[in-house]
């Protein structure tokens, strides 16, 4: 099995650490049929990135005035938050439990939160809007459908999807807005927590010690 970990980054920033973030997650699954459960890191080993704050222009009463950037979070040991890790090669006897949270997305001082929520195909996420501006919602899915809606405040919009895909999230009145929706074909996805720490719950391991791997990629 490998297990695959996707970076959320602008496109600005995705070029200087695609290729260095490497991996601190290497793990065993041993059991012949037994659940395991798979632990790991995601860590950023590359040269310090400068932080730079978007301006914020609109809407300051709501927004503030400047937005700290949230495509690539570190922890204070370079553990990276809201990585995305899956199973590749799911076993054929793997427990077939979905247990993801209902997905939901709020608007919030002009961001999305969470800013990456994981749904399982067929799976609906709920799009809120806390903030008393308007926003939008939208995504250009190739395997879902796409969506562009006005979000007043206050209104909750559903949308359901049903094919395995990475979505993005914008709201095009305020440029720096960015979610993302993983639709997730099996159960076996996590995301990483503030640590950039990751757990994947009962996976049946095949015959023998199967090697799990971390690979980062841009989105
Ligand atoms: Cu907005």
């Amino acid at each position: 099995m490998k297990i695959q970990a996707f970076g959320f980054c602008s496109a600005g920033q995705a070029k200087s650490f695609f290729v260095i973030v490497l991996i601190a997650a290497c793990c065993f699954v041993s059991s012949l049929s037994r659940a395991e459960t798979i632990k790991g890191t995601i860590r950023y080993v590359g040269a310090p990135i400068e932080k730079k704050k978007t301006a914020v222009t609109i809407d300051q009463y709501i927004c503030g005035k400047e937005k700290d950037p949230e495509d690539l979070l570190l922890s204070s040991n370079n553990g990276i938050r809201n990585a995305v890790v899956s199973l590749q090669n799911v076993p054929s006897g793997a427990k077939r439990d979905w247990n993801f949270p209902a997905a939901k997305m709020d608007q919030k001082q002009c961001s999305f939160i969470p800013r990456v929520v994981i749904v399982p195909a067929g799976g609906t996420v709920e799009f809120l809007n806390s903030d008393r501006l308007l926003h939008n919602v939208r995504s250009a899915g190739k395997e879902n459908p796409p969506f562009n809606r006005a979000q007043p405040h206050a209104r909750s919009i559903s949308f359901a999807f049903k094919q395995p895909e990475l979505l993005r999230v914008d709201c095009d009145l305020h440029s720096w807005m960015r979610g993302w929706v993983v639709v997730a074909e099996h159960p076996f996805y996590a995301l990483t927590n503030e640590q950039g720490e990751f757990t994947l719950e009962n996976v049946v391991g095949d015959k023998g010690p199967t090697t799990v791997s971390v690979a980062m990629g841009k989105k």
